[in-house]
């Protein structure tokens, strides 16, 4: 991991080093278009054949049904089902919290006004395949979907070559209450949602993570169709902030942990001395070298980086800087600097909290936004699943209160029309 010293950057390195190439891969562009056009056009006979010539397998329908599901979910064994359900208990205890009715305000006397939830009644949730299947990230779309009440899910996956899925994925989908599995991955996955197929509903929103495909797939639709996303998802990344309370062990086991997700993937660590620093680095080497996806590791650990910096204060302002997905204080000292985060998708405190608590387990969401996107989103929830509707409502009294101050703006806009609506009301 190549180090550098905070007092040596510039302003422009220091903005070259916070940098993520945020669509890397628009020469997929051309590509994924034409999977698009042709599952708008074709439906499922485009789907069977992409499960085809993808995903080597010959379907004779495009989804798994309840009895499919059970037979394949009786694989999960008791440990791993106690597991899931304990994730499952806290990620809805924690989701459910946010699901909070607001108070009506009169903001005038005979002038209401108030916000209600209402679901996004249509979702798709997208659940990778690929090298490393994600029954957690179910859990994390699922449940703040249920809690959010959205009448319709739709769940694509990619199928395996015997025409299943993981029997983790199958069992997470039972719990949710959720008996089809749509089999289809990739980009004609996400067309299929956003344009609807003979089988699968055309959704009002579409949620998860995915290759480059995916991804690339999700921002096009985003803006050719009425489907919104829940957000723009690049690698995975961790930046950790430590001072001499921390130990380097720790750290490295958490780098790792990020790193493990993808040769992509960049773990940083900002601390306050060179001997974490190197301490950390050799930990690091240590511990890669055991790891099943050493490989993997390895090579995203070979583009992330240190920054040594002199306080804290320094550590968390380049941390705002970067803006990173997850964000982990490994100091003694968190309770000080927490209110100086500013962003970031999901902080960690003090030495005790790993990161993977909160990717699986503790009860938040691991959605989370990437390549410096927590500037300005937020990581999903049960706010992602619902829309918040105004409403109004406007007595005698009221129209009397606020009457003439709406006439006065609308005749300086000009929009004589708009003074008439109260106009009339007003004048019996
Ligand atoms: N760290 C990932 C989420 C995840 N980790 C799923 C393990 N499974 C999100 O960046
Ligand atoms: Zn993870």
């Amino acid at each position: 991991m190549k180090t550098y010293n905070y007092s040596d950057l510039s302003k422009a390195e220091i903005a070259k080093l916070v940098q993520r190439n945020v669509d890397p891969a628009n020469e997929i562009r051309a590509i994924v278009e034409d999977i698009i056009a042709n599952v708008q056009q074709n439906g499922d006979a485009a789907l069977l054949d992409y499960a085809a010539t993808f995903d080597k397998v010959t379907l004779d329908k495009l989804y798994l049904d309840k009895a499919e599901l059970e037979a394949l979910a009786a694989q999960v064994s008791e440990t791993q089902k106690a597991a899931l359900d304990t994730a499952y208990k806290n990620i809805y205890k924690f989701h459910e919290a946010q699901l909070k009715g607001e108070d009506k305000v009169e903001t005038m006397p005979g002038v209401t006004c108030w916000r209600e939830l209402r679901p996004i009644e249509k979702v798709g949730l997208y659940i990778p395949g690929g090298t490393a299947v994600l029954p957690s990230t179910f859990l994390m779309l699922g449940i703040p979907a249920k809690i959010a009440g959205c009448h319709e899910i739709i769940v694509c996956s990619p199928p395996q070559k015997n025409g299943g899925v993981n029997a983790f994925i199958a069992y997470v989908a039972l719990m949710l209450g959720i008996n089809r599995i749509f089999l289809a991955g990739g980009a004609q996955a996400i067309a299929a949602m956003a344009y609807g197929t003979e089988s699968i509903t055309k959704v009002d929103k579409i949620f998860g993570p995915g290759n480059q495909f995916v991804t690339k797939a999700k921002t096009i639709v985003q803006s050719t169709t009425t489907t919104a996303i829940d957000m723009p998802a690049g690698p995975s990344e961790v930046l950790v902030i430590a001072d001499d309370s921390a130990t380097p062990k720790y750290i490295a086991a958490d780098l790792l942990a990020q790193a493990e997700h993808g040769i992509d993937s960049q773990s940083v660590l900002v601390c306050t001395s060179a001997e974490i620093a190197n301490k950390t680095i050799d930990e690091v080497n240590r511990q890669v070298v055991t790891l099943p996806r050493a490989e993997i590791a390895q090579q995203a650990i070979d583009h992330s980086y240190i920054v040594v910096v002199d306080h804290l204060g320094q550590a968390v302002n380049f941390s705002n800087q970067y803006a990173p997905e997850h964000l982990i204080l490994a100091t003694d000292k968190w309770e000080e600097i927490t209110g100086s985060v500013i962003n970031a998708g999901s902080v960690f405190l003090g030495n005790l909290t790993p990161e993977s608590a909160g990717d699986y387990a503790s009860g938040t969401n691991h959605t989370l936004p990437t390549s410096s996107y927590a500037k300005a989103y937020s990581g999903v929830s049960v706010d992602s699943f619902v829309k918040k509707i105004t409403f109004q409502y406007i007595t005698t009294d009221g129209l009397k209160n606020i009457g003439p101050s709406v006439q006065t703006l609308a005749e300086l806009e000009g929009l004589h029309a708009h003074a008439n609506a109260v106009a009339v009301r007003s004048s019996n």
